[in-house]
Parts: C-alpha cells; sequence; structure tokens
C-alpha cells in the first residue's frame, strides 16, 4: 500500500526537502503553499504523484473541508507534516509589531492545530497515521526577541505530547522535530524581505540545511509501528548554550 504524506510550507526550505526525500522513497505528496508556481514546479520535478494545494494555512473554514475535498487517491492521509511557520521580527516585546504577533499565532499554532484536527480521526479510523509538527529549539530555550515565536514553538511542543497522550491506544503516532539554525528563507522572512540582515544570520558559520532537517523528519517515519520518535532536537556543531544573561547597573 503507498503512503500519502501531506507536507505544509511545502514551497520552501524544510518542506521542499521532505518532499523530496519522501519522493524518493516512493510516497505519494499532497503540496501545500500559498506560492502555486514553485509548489508546480516542484511537483514536476518529483518522481512520484503529487497534488498541489494552493492554499494559506490560516483559511481555517478551507483546512476544516480539506479532507472531504481531496481527490479520492490522495484522500487517505497517513502522513501529516506540520512544517509551515514563520517567525517574523526580533524586536523586543516592547517594540514588536502586534501584526506579526498575530501572524505567528495564527500560522504557526492555530493553523497546526486546526489542519491536525481536520485529519486525525481520518487517521484514527484507519487505524494508520502519523503526525510531524515542526518546532524549533526556540520552544525550549528563551533568546532576545525570540518572544512570541519561541513561544509559539512552546506550543507546538507541547501539543505534540498531548496528542501523544490522547492517541495512546491508536497506531497513530506524533513526533516533534525541534532544528536549531538552519539557513533556508527563514531569515529572510524574519526580516521582512531584507536579505542584507538575513545573510547575517548565517555569515561565517555552517549551519544545518534543510536537507539535515528532512533527514530526521524521514528517520522518524521510517521507523518500526511499534517505535514513537515523540522529539528530536537537533543543532550545527557550530551553535550551543550561553550563559544565563545578567545585567548589572554601569553606575
Ligand atoms: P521557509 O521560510 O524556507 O519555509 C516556510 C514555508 O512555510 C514556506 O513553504 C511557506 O510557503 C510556508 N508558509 C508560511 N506561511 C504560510 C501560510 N500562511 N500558508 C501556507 N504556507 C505557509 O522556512 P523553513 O523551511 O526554515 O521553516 C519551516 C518550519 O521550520 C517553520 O515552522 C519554522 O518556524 C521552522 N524552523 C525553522 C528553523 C530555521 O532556522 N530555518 C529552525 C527551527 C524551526 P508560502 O510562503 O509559499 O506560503
Ligand atoms: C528557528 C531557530 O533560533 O532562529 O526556529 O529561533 S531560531
Amino acid at each position: 500500500m503507498s503512503t500519502t504524506s501531506l507536507i505544509t510550507g511545502a514551497s520552501s526550505g524544510f518542506g521542499q526537502a521532505i518532499a523530496r526525500q519522501l519522493a524518493e522513497a516512493g510516497h505519494r505528496l499532497i503540496l501545500l503553499a500559498r506560492r502555486e508556481a514553485r509548489l508546480r514546479q516542484l511537483a514536476e520535478q518529483l518522481p512520484t504523484d503529487c497534488h498541489v494545494l494552493v492554499m494559506d494555512i490560516r483559511d481555517t473554514a478551507a483546512i476544516a473541508r480539506l479532507p472531504e475535498s481531496l481527490p479520492a487517491d490522495f484522500a487517505a492521509v497517513d502522513q501529516l507534516i506540520n512544517n509551515a511557520g514563520l517567525a517574523l521580527g526580533l524586536e523586543p516585546a516592547h517594540q514588536a509589531r502586534l501584526e506579526d504577533w498575530d501572524t505567528m499565532l495564527d500560522t504557526n499554532c492555530k493553523a497546526l492545530v486546526h489542519i491536525t484536527r481536520a485529519f486525525l480521526p481520518g487517521m484514527v479510523a484507519r487505524r494508520r497515521g502519523h503526525v510531524v509538527n515542526m518546532a524549533s529549539i526556540a520552544g525550549s530555550y528563551a533568546y532576545p526577541g525570540g518572544n512570541v515565536y519561541g513561544a509559539s514553538k512552546a506550543f507546538v511542543q507541547q501539543f505534540s505530547r498531548n496528542l501523544r497522550a490522547d492517541l495512546l491506544g491508536t497506531p497513530v503516532r506524533v513526533t516533534c522535530i525541534d532544528p536549531g539554525l538552519a539557513e533556508t528563507e527563514f531569515s529572510l522572512v524574519r526580516f521582512h524581505g531584507n536579505a542584507e540582515q538575513a545573510d547575517a544570520v548565517y555569515t561565517g558559520t555552517q549551519p544545518l540545511t534543510a536537507e539535515d532537517v528532512a533527514a530526521a523528519v524521514v528517520w522518524a517515519l521510517q521507523q518500526p509501528p511499534h517505535v514513537n520518535i515523540n522529539q528530536i532536537e537537533l543543532m550545527p556543531t557550530g551553535q550551543a548554550w550561553g550563559p544565563l544573561a545578567v545585567h548589572r547597573d554601569s553606575g
């Protein structure tokens, strides 16, 4: 039986790399994102059947209709890869833009919850399914300017654990992936298209690649059915923790 995987955020970065690796492994793919040309170009390159879904994942009404509106060949989603997400801004909380916070919460938390709720009943009924949630090290470790982005990823981590608790007794698996510094379009998006600021994030160090993160996802998916990989945290070797910050008055 061929496996059907739905990948959100398949037009770039991790999602695109996950699509390439799952296509090589023979999965039939549903590719979801807003940028249609990129999705269609990717679908043409992949050696597998693909269904392109051009949509904004924040459209919760469309997400609710999704399981019933998929073509019959793609309707039984076995693997839901909740990868679409973003950081916007790095300003301290008292200077951050509220509209950026709303966008992160709507995308990273609310949309992820809605699409999961849409596909879980089918997985439980078919007794076959795996949800992979893309969180971040930002959900575990605070940093200046991480404010709502980090909090949204902590939500994804705990939602993943609570899903496991609810799905105990079913064969449906849940995995949370927490990557560290990885070079994709992530920083370009975070800095609202400022390429100079985005490039500086990766200058002089060797970040993770999208392929590194995709390999972790695919490994978790390929474990035997009785093995649930709860959480994977991966960082580039050139990234680690610093000491806690202490403010000292200069006077
Ligand atoms: P990219 O910016 O390269 O990719 C993000 C993807 O999300 C794009 O395909 C984008 O597609 C999609 N997306 C964003 N908003 C929406 C939306 N409203 N509707 C549909 N699709 C959307 O970044 P990454 O690949 O790095 O990020 C993937 C995930 O990994 C994110 O959740 C991110 O937070 C997380 N992450 C990233 C890290 C990094 O350092 N790069 C580290 C840890 C976690 P489109 O714009 O076409 O809609
Ligand atoms: C992306 C990693 O450290 O830039 O989630 O927040 S970080």
